[in-house]
């Protein structure tokens, strides 16, 4: 046989220790509700939501009955110069979702997708608006916007970006606003650090503004450790950006669909950008789908720039996809039936409560918490920084839990379907399993 292979060597695994792995699998066969089925046959209960994006639950009948009903129906149609009526659909459903005036919406497959179509949209806007010497993308320290060249330029994690060249040119990042010294514990909101916005202020004076088309932040950056926006952050970056004609785009592809309280957290927390990313949640995760909302007259500034023909030369092969579409419209559907982008407001105290339970605990340096996310950063083990998180991942997965291990930070983002006795059962076990790591 060509490829001399065992069963697990072929698959070049994502952001994994192959090695580690391959020695030492643990797999996923099944899920349902809140409980994935390991392949030892265990049921593990899902604290993270898979990575960020089953918000309802797994193999909700809804979602999956319209997948499969879709697959049946139309299994793919183009969408370059035609069209089949789903993605219309969910167009509009989502148009109707997105804060006041965002209603123009761009189908992709993926949250690395929906940064790279709203970084070009930004350039193709500025340009369209007789502003084309804006070509400058600002992204942020400890951001992580995917993996696409464009999300690791913007992005501020240098293990994402020191193998794989320059980036893109004539971007620069402000600074992130992770600060445990003054902001240890905090629960929602941390109090200080508003003023890090006036970083992009700094760098509109050392670039100038005509230079420099947008800016993309993470509204919470989730993936590099839950870091929550200081009260006022985010307003403050908002009023930067309108002083000098630089596009504000939000990276929502965790926030978005429920995980701090509804359908968004530009609308959650009162700050409306000009982009919004998004992917995850918009299908329940249940076939791959992002989208990029952006303002109407932003949008319109393109569409009327050009005088006919193609106005954008961008897409996918698959935006639109009618499995994915199908998906979303159900998602979208039981979101709205069982009330779940209420769930994280309804259950904040709670969650709250029980996460900031483990203050004390051995190894714990800050605990912080917003909406259905929680943040638990542990001493690192001097010289053998994220070895502690990992090891509690694990013994967290071998006790019947998902959690998330970012650096030396554990990250919870349940379902919003999570119940109370779920919760104290998560915090509960870390608190235990806590114990055993040294
Ligand atoms: N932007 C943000 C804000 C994200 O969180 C992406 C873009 C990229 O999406 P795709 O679909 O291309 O992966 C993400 C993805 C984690 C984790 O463990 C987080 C993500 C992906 C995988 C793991 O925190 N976020
Ligand atoms: N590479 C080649 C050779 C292609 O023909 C295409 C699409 O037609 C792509 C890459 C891009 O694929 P997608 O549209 O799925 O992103």
């Amino acid at each position: 046989m060509r490829g001399d292979n065992d069963q697990l060597a072929a698959f070049w695994m994502p952001f994994t220790a192959n090695r580690a792995y391959k020695a030492n699998p643990r797999q996923l066969v099944a899920a349902s509700g809140m409980y994935y089925r390991s392949g030892d046959g265990r049921e593990i209960l899902d604290g993270t939501a898979g990575l960020w994006c089953s918000n309802a639950g797994h193999c909700r009948p809804e979602i999956t009955e319209a997948i499969a009903k879709a697959a049946a129906t139309l299994d793919f149609a183009p969408t370059f110069q035609l069209g089949h009526p789903l993605p219309f659909e969910l167009a509009q459903r989502l148009a109707g979702l997105m804060p006041e005036g965002l209603d123009r919406i761009f189908f992709t497959n993926s949250g690395s997708e929906s940064v790279d179509t709203a970084l070009k949209i930004a350039l193709n806007i500025q340009r369209a608006k007789g502003q084309g010497t804006r070509t400058r993308l600002i992204g942020r320290e400890r951001g992580y916007h995917g993996t696409g060249f464009g999300g690791i330029s913007i992005g501020g994690l240098v293990n994402n970006r020191r193998a794989f060249g320059g980036g893109l040119p004539g971007v620069d990042h402000i600074r992130h606003t992770h600060d445990i010294e003054r902001n240890a514990f905090t629960r929602g909101f941390p109090q200080h650090g508003a003023e890090l916005a006036d970083d992009l202020q700094r760098l509109v004076d050392l670039h100038g503004a005509e230079t420099i088309a947008a800016v993309i932040v993470e509204p919470m950056a989730g993936s590099t450790g839950v870091l929550i926006p200081p009260v006022g952050y985010l307003q403050r970056l908002r009023e930067i950006c309108d002083r000098h004609g630089i596009i504000l785009i939000f990276d929502e592809v965790i926030t978005a669909f429920g995980r701090v309280g509804g359908v968004t957290a530009s609308e959650a927390w009162g700050v409306t950008p000009d982009i919004i990313t998004m992917a995850k949640g918009l299908t329940n995760a249940a076939v791959p789908m992002g989208a990029v909302a952006v303002k109407r007259e932003l949008h319109d500034a393109v569409i009327d720039s050009v005088p006919g023909g193609i106005e954008l030369f961008h897409g996918y092969t698959y935006s639109g996809h009618p499995l994915a579409s199908a998906a979303g419209l159900a998602t979208l559907d039981l979101y709205a039936r069982d009330g779940l982008l209420d769930r994280a407001n309804e259950l904040a105290a709670c969650w709250e409560d029980a996460a900031h339970s483990l203050k004390g605990r051995r190894h714990v340096i800050d605990i912080r918490t917003i909406g259905l996310v929680a943040g638990i950063e542990l001493e690192p083990r001097p010289g053998a920084p994220t070895a502690r998180a990992m090891e509690l991942f694990h013994a967290c997965f071998d006790n019947g839990l998902l959690v998330r291990a970012t650096g030396d930070i554990i990250a919870l983002s349940p379902p919003l379907i999570v119940e109370k006795a779920q919760i104290d059962e998560m915090f509960g076990k870390i608190s235990e399993l806590l114990d055993t790591i040294d």
